[in-house]
């Protein structure tokens, strides 16, 4: 199957799966849950939950094996939207081209919300234990590697370095290090929570963190690169293609990119639609 049409089958089985699981906008306290369905049925592209369906199906799974804790995932990537745009953080009024969260509920609101929907995708990932052939164990292993993945060594580390940094740390890898934490570390946890649940080898686990660590770097500068296309709102950091240029950042991308594909080089053909989306990355308009 062509990636373009894989990524848009398995969008479609994502939003239907959230939709349908989470609370309806009626159910007491009403504000919360219509503030939690604004902002994760709108339109996102759904990448991290794709990659822990396609990781399944890699490894022999059927994708439904691993869809509760895929759309845990897609909840806790909401969560640090909403929480990343807020006036004291990135003080966005615009996510996925509507209003960002805290511009429709309030400030308060959002920070509920984003505390909601980190509670909820841990407890929709341990529904993933209520699937047949799925082990008490492994989700507990996926659980506790997610964990370290968001705690202070990996994305809520690197969101405070990207706040709290100078622009004058002179370490060339320095914004690296922090995409690796902000934006690597939700993706790594991503391929690993299908990788885990579908009773991967630890040679596949370790292909499969190397592949979504440059993935993560390739998609960061790629945002980067796209963000240089709109109008700044905010007074945000300077970027990695505003400090090291455009041609470094994409040179970069396409370094990340290769080194994504050669690094899952043990799964063989098998594989094609992860190179495919490693390709994608590079190219991606939005
Ligand atoms: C993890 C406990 C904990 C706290 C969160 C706020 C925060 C700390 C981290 C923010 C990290 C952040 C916003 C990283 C940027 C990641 C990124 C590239 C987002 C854009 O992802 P896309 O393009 O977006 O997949 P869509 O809209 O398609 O989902």
């Amino acid at each position: 199957m062509e990636l373009s049409s894989y990524l848009q089958e398995k969008k479609i089985i994502i939003d239907k799966y959230l939709e349908e699981n989470l609370p309806l906008e009626n159910q007491s306290p009403s504000i919360i849950h219509r503030s939690i369905r604004y902002s994760v049925l709108n339109g996102g592209k759904r990448i991290r939950p794709i990659l822990t369906l396609m990781t399944a199906e890699l490894l022999g799974e059927n994708y439904t094996m691993v869809l509760p804790a895929a759309a845990g995932i897609e909840l806790i990537h909401t969560f640090s939207l909403i929480h990343d745009d807020l006036p004291s953080m990135d003080n966005d009024d615009y996510r996925r081209g509507k209003l960002t969260n805290h511009k429709v509920f309030g400030e308060a609101i959002a920070i509920l919300t984003g505390d909601a929907l980190l509670v909820m995708g841990l407890e929709f990932i341990c529904k993933n234990a209520e699937i047949k052939g799925i082990k008490n164990n492994s989700i507990i292993s996926a659980i506790n590697y997610l964990l370290e993945m968001l705690g202070t060594k990996k994305m809520l580390g690197g969101q405070v370095e990207d706040i709290s940094w100078n622009n004058q740390e002179d370490d060339d890898n320095f914004i690296e290090n922090i995409y690796s934490k902000k934006t690597s570390a939700l993706i790594c946890a991503s391929l690993k929570t299908g990788a885990i649940l579908s009773n991967a080898t630890k040679e596949q686990i370790d292909a499969l963190q190397v592949y979504a660590e440059k993935l993560g770097l390739a998609f960061q500068i790629t945002d980067d690169l796209l963000d240089l296309k709109e109008d700044k709102e905010n007074n945000s950091k300077p970027t990695y293609p505003e400090i090291y240029g455009l041609e470094k950042a994409k040179k970069m991308v396409l370094l990340y990119s290769n080194q994504a594909k050669e690094s899952i080089s043990i799964f063989g053909e098998k594989a094609r639609l992860f190179h495919d989306l490693a390709d994608f990355i590079v190219n991606r308009k939005k």
